[in-house]
């Protein structure tokens, strides 16, 4: 969401386009595929600040994706009751999250944050009243620097205290805080202080880090956050989402409950993308245990859409109580397998045809960390059906970008 990032984005693509380039010409070539072991159980009894939260991957909704810094107390409050009456709420998406954009452009005399007098007249106060009357949170966003990205609003690096102590008064449960306008100093010397200011307010609220991976947060995020985004934003596209995937899968080892990875927002649903993308998106971040941040407008989604989004069977995944990131196992010229343990002894798997060509996508038993005997019972989470006694391998023929997932769960013999 800052300008000098689209360069960047730019090179992200260019060199994406030459990795795709070489995928087909290696396919060509009949190249041999590159496996990587699977994940095993995180020792997580290290993990994280002591706030509780986040034992799961946060589910909500965040405006910014959708609507930019055109939001107002209108728009929150009908998506409140938008996430309740679909049913969203219910399946666990409980964050209402508010971007960049809410504030005055100054603090007051006494140094604290302003709502929008034009966009949120009635304040945050009430809109937290609001959205917790529905039996939901809210989240709300400041900045490690002296403005928020939109340069918009005020930052809250040196004011994290008073800011947290405001958040808190008004009965906010959840800080996305980003990394503008940061002065150039140590991103490991603007985030702990508002974690510590956070800790401190006498409110539980949830400490997402958006420092847009640039000092591998995810070796020191665990200590002060509950997230912590590994990239750059996202953009509504295949490259960008695949792209994001793969630098956030390389950090897999260091999320579990209380701290997890976050490759940022959700795009399910503004269009960027064909129906089979948008699964294998949620798929994949569901497998990933990353924050399931809806970024479309769920007042008006498209039944797609909410077919996508409410997958009890996925978000399921997401939940798994055991809370360790599955991760991608095996790349075959772009025909990929991703895998993970889940509770109950079982795994789930998702096989992804990302390549130029036709072909079918197999995980062996030896792929995904199974003994070469197990028989399992396979369910596949979008067509929900089941088939039983598989041994061996998996497999599926798959149309352009699409996906399937899988929960495997051993037969007792
Ligand atoms: C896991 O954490 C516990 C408690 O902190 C510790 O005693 C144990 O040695 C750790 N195990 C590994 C494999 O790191
Ligand atoms: C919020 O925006 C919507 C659509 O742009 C508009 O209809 C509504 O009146 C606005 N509400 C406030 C409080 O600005
Ligand atoms: C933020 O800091 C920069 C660099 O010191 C300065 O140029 C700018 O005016 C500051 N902005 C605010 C709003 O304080
Ligand atoms: C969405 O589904 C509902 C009921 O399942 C149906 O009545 C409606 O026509 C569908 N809308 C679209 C755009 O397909
Ligand atoms: C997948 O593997 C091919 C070669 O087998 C390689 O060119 C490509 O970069 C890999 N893609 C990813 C995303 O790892
Ligand atoms: C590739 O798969 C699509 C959809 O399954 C099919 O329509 C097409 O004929 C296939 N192309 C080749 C070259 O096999
Ligand atoms: C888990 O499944 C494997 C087969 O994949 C089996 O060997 C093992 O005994 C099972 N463990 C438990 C605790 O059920
Ligand atoms: C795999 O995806 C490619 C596009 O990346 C597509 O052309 C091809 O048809 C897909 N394979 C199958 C078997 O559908
Ligand atoms: C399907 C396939 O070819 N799998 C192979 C991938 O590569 C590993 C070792 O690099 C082999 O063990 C697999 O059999």
């Amino acid at each position: 969401m800052q300008h000098s990032f689209s360069l960047a984005m730019g090179l992200a693509l260019c060199i994406l386009i030459l990795l795709n380039a070489n995928a087909s010409s290696a396919a060509r070539l009949g190249k041999r595929n590159k496996s990587v072991p699977m994940p095993k159980e995180n020792n997580v009894t290290t993990y994280f600040v002591k706030n509780g939260l986040g034992r799961t991957p946060p589910m909500g909704w965040n405006s910014w994706n959708h609507f930019g810094c055109d939001l107002n107390e209108t728009i929150i409050q009908e998506t409140a009751d938008a996430m309740v009456s679909t049913g969203l709420a219910a399946l666990g998406y409980k964050y209402i999250n508010l971007d960049d954009c809410w504030a005055e452009l100054n603090r007051d005399s006494k140094g604290n944050m302003v709502p929008k007098a034009s966009t949120f007249p009635s304040g945050i106060k009430a809109l937290a009243h609001y959205v917790h009357k529905r039996g939901l949170k809210l989240g709300i966003y400041s900045d490690a620097g002296n403005q928020t990205c939109s340069k918009r609003m005020p930052g809250s690096l040196g004011h994290e205290e008073q800011d947290a102590k405001t958040f808190a008064s008004w009965g906010v449960d959840y800080l996305k805080y980003d990394n503008c306008e940061n002065l150039g100093i140590s991103v490991k010397q603007r985030y702990p202080p508002m974690s510590e200011a956070l800790l401190k307010s006498g409110r539980a609220i949830l400490f997402s880090m958006c420092e847009w991976g640039w000092e591998d947060p995810a070796t020191w995020g665990p200590t002060v956050g509950n997230s912590w985004r590994t990239t750059g934003d996202i953009v509504d596209n295949w490259d960008s989402m695949t792209s994001i995937a793969d630098e956030n899968d390389k950090w897999a080892s260091y999320a579990g409950p209380g701290g997890w990875n976050d490759p940022d927002m959700l795009e399910v649903g503004n269009g960027g993308m064909t129906m089979e993308e948008y699964r294998a998106h949620f798929s994949i971040w569901a497998l990933a245990k990353a924050p399931l941040l809806v970024g479309c407008d769920i007042r008006a989604m498209d039944n797609t859409t909410y077919e996508l989004i409410s997958n009890r069977e996925v978000i399921a995944v997401n939940q798994d109580k055991l809370g360790v990131q599955g991760k991608k196992v095996k790349n075959d010229t772009g025909l990929e397998v991703w895998a993970g343990p889940l509770s109950g002894n079982r795994t789930a798997v998702i096989l992804w045809n990302r390549s130029s060509s036709n072909a079918t996508v197999t995980a062996s038993w030896s792929d995904i960390g199974l003994e070469p005997g197990t028989k399992v019972d396979a369910r596949d989470l979008w067509e929900h059906s089941t088939q039983s006694s598989i041994s061996g391998e998996i497999s599926a023929k798959l149309d352009s970008h699409a996906c399937k997932m899988f929960v495997l769960t051993p037969q007792s013999s």
